[in-house]
């Protein structure tokens, strides 16, 4: 009798302790965000970077281990980093939107962040969330499969992650700041990079292209990342194929294609067999430009795929890479070829009927300036200025808390809870839009959510000032993907078309240009978790919301307590 009670009194406590300790480890480390000196284009650029590395540090993980990371900031800016795609699941204060989830760090100040990665594997990243800092302040984070556990597919040779980067010869800060001031579009970047080179098609350049070793034979896994600006991206590798194989840090029923497309914010996962003949290929990026008329960097960045075993010519140096061969800038059937081959492996638990559905019509829109304004913070197209919104409000970013502060602390008059589940206007959202609908309100306004709370959201963009294409990012949450289509979604015949067997499961949604998608998610992870287009300069616009999901019930369905040294306004 007794002897089963102390039986069962261990079985309990072996049970509330985890059981596979020493399989789960606990990563630590410092990342100091300084100014340091970085030579691209020909000229030599103060950049902000992390540990003076550019892009940042790579952080490795497996699933179910945790990650402490000290954020020094000894640069002249605020700074806050958004650790993109990790779910943190009641640590909503770790995730790192300034204004969203705290205030800024100051210069000299640091704060560290700490959280778990549960259930989560494949490629994300990590990036400043401030001002237009991300530019520089980027790197990868890798989720290796649990220890003792494997990739759903053969385990590749090799395996290369691959950013890929928007580069301004300029300080990308002052980029924003005069595109503040003007009213008009920020300049467009001179280069894109791969892991921070340009590479060969640029001058001054072409000495530091990366290149990816391999053995003839091979099969490498190649982690893409855009971690671009403003700019989604084909990417292809000269004469090879890809087998897609997972996006955003979730698995996919593998298919093989010439050329992927991301979005800014999205990761995609690549197998690539070295099977042609030994020699040197162009790897490499440039823009899907959905967007008529609406200007944009067209350079290519590069690197190469180098065959090991590769011939050298006879007169020394080494043979010209293999040219990549791409869709034509504009090739919205490129990209919407790729993005609706997606699939997750199985059937996955989308749920099946919601609690709460939103309809967001989203997109940019234009200021009109009063008669007696400065004509010089005018420069919008015919004297307005920019601006975006989500259903017609330009969310305006708290300065004095962080909404989840306020939230905690019942501080009033930082945001209002009465963001709308419809556009306040219906209109034919990708039509010829009256100009009287062209001018949103600036707000910041959040949608509460009780936890559990199924939730549907169709992402209707608008043809305000230009259709085109919005990686829109849902922090907090991974997020099915259930449609997606061109004009105005259409209740009537459009539900037809939801695939609730297999969905592709992303933290990033391409909205097609002059679209639709329609995302669920079950809202199980307290916190206030920003909505937003990840091109950064729509974001810079108001192209945001925020949803606040409340606590459930009970420790495991609620928010951590918040450090006691979270940053101040
Ligand atoms: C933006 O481009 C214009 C025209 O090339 C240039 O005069 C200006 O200095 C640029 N702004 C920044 C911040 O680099
Ligand atoms: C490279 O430099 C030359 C000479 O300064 C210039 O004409 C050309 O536009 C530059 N090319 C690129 C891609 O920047
Ligand atoms: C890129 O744009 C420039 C300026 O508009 C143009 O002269 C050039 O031909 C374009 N290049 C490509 C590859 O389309
Ligand atoms: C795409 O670009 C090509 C070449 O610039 C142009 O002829 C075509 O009209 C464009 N298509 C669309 C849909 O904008
Ligand atoms: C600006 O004005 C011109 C001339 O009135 C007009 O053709 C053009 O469509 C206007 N552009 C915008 C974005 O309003
Ligand atoms: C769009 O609507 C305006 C009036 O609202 C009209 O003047 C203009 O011609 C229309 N444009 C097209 C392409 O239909
Ligand atoms: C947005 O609100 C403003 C101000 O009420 C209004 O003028 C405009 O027509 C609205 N636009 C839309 C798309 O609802
Ligand atoms: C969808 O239904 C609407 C009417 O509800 C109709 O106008 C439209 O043509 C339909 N679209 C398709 C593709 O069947
Ligand atoms: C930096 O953050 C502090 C605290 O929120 C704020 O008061 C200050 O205005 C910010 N500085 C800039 C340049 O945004
Ligand atoms: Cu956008």
């Amino acid at each position: 009798m007794e002897a089963s009670v102390i039986v069962g009194t261990l079985l309990l406590l072996a049970s509330a302790l985890p059981l596979i300790a020493d399989a789960e480890e606990t990563h630590y480390h410092e990342f100091v965000v300084q100014e340091t000196p970085v030579k691209r284009l020909c000229r030599t650029h103060k950049a902000i970077t992390v540990n003076g590395q550019f892009p940042g540090p790579t952080l490795e993980v497996n699933d179910g281990d945790s990650l402490v990371i000290n954020v020094i900031n000894r640069a002249q800016y605020n700074v806050s980093i958004h650790w993109h795609g990790i779910r943190q699941i009641r640590t909503a204060w770790a995730d790192g939107p300034e204004y969203v989830t705290q205030c800024p760090i100051r210069p000299g100040h640091s704060f560290t962040y700490r959280f778990t990665i549960q259930d989560q594997e494949g490629t994300l990243w990590w990036h400043a969330h401030s001002s237009w800092l991300r530019a520089t302040v980027y790197g990868a984070l890798i989720i290796y499969p649990k220890r003792g556990s494997s990739f759903p597919f053969p385990k590749p040779k090799r395996q290369s992650t691959l950013l890929l980067g928007e580069w301004w010869d300029a300080n990308p800060i002052d980029v924003v700041r005069e595109a503040t001031r003007t009213g008009a579009a920020p300049n467009i970047s001179d280069a894109y990079t791969i892991n921070g080179q340009p590479g060969d098609f640029y001058n001054c350049s072409s000495q530091d292209t990366v290149t990816i070793p391999v053995d003839f034979g091979e099969t490498n896994l190649l982690r893409v990342i855009n971690a671009a600006m403003n700019q989604e991206l084909f990417f292809t590798v000269a004469n090879h194929k890809l087998t897609v194989v997972g996006a955003d840090a979730s698995y996919l029923k593998p298919f093989t294609t010439g050329v992927i497309m991301l979005g800014p914010g999205q990761t995609t996962d690549v197998l690539v067999t070295a099977d042609q003949p030994p020699g040197r290929y162009y790897i490499a990026a440039r823009a899907y430009a959905s967007a008529q008329g609406v200007p944009f960097d067209n350079t290519t960045t590069t690197a190469i795929l180098e065959y090991k075993a590769a011939p050298c010519p006879a007169k020394g140096g080494l043979t010209q890479p293999s040219q990549p061969s791409f869709p034509q800038f504009n090739d919205t059937a490129a990209a919407t070829a790729f993005t609706s081959s997606l699939r997750s492996p199985r059937k996955v638990p989308v749920p099946a009927n919601v609690d709460e559905s939103l309809f967001v019509a989203f997109g940019l829109g234009l200021n009109n300036c009063p008669s007696a304004a400065n004509p010089s913070t005018c420069q919008g197209p015919n004297g307005t200025r920019f601006t975006a919104s989500m259903n017609n409000i330009s969310f305006v970013f708290p300065s004095s808390f962080s909404i989840l502060q306020a939230s905690q602390q019942g501080i009033p008059g930082v945001y209002t809870t009465d963001f709308p589940a419809t556009p306040p206007v219906k209109f034919d959202y990708t039509g010829n839009v009256s100009r009287d609908l062209w001018q949103p309100i600036p707000g910041t306004k959040v949608y509460k959510l009780k936890y559990g709370a199924r939730v549907q959201v169709v992402l209707q963009g608008t043809s305000i000032v230009a259709a085109e294409n919005h990686p829109i990012h849902l922090h907090g949450y991974d997020f099915y993907i259930i449609a997606e289509g061109f004009g105005n979604f259409n209740p009537e015949n459009d539900t037809a078309k939801f695939n609730l067997v297999d969905p592709p499961m992303r933290n990033t949604a391409s909205v097609p240009v002059g679209g639709w998608s329609v995302i669920r998610f079950v809202a199980n992870n307290p916190g206030t978790w920003v909505m937003h287009c990840h091109l950064d300069v729509h974001i810079t616009w108001g192209l945001a919301m925020v949803f606040l999901v409340e606590n459930g019930i009970g420790e495991l369905e609620s928010q951590e307590p918040v450090p006691v040294d979270m940053p101040v306004c």
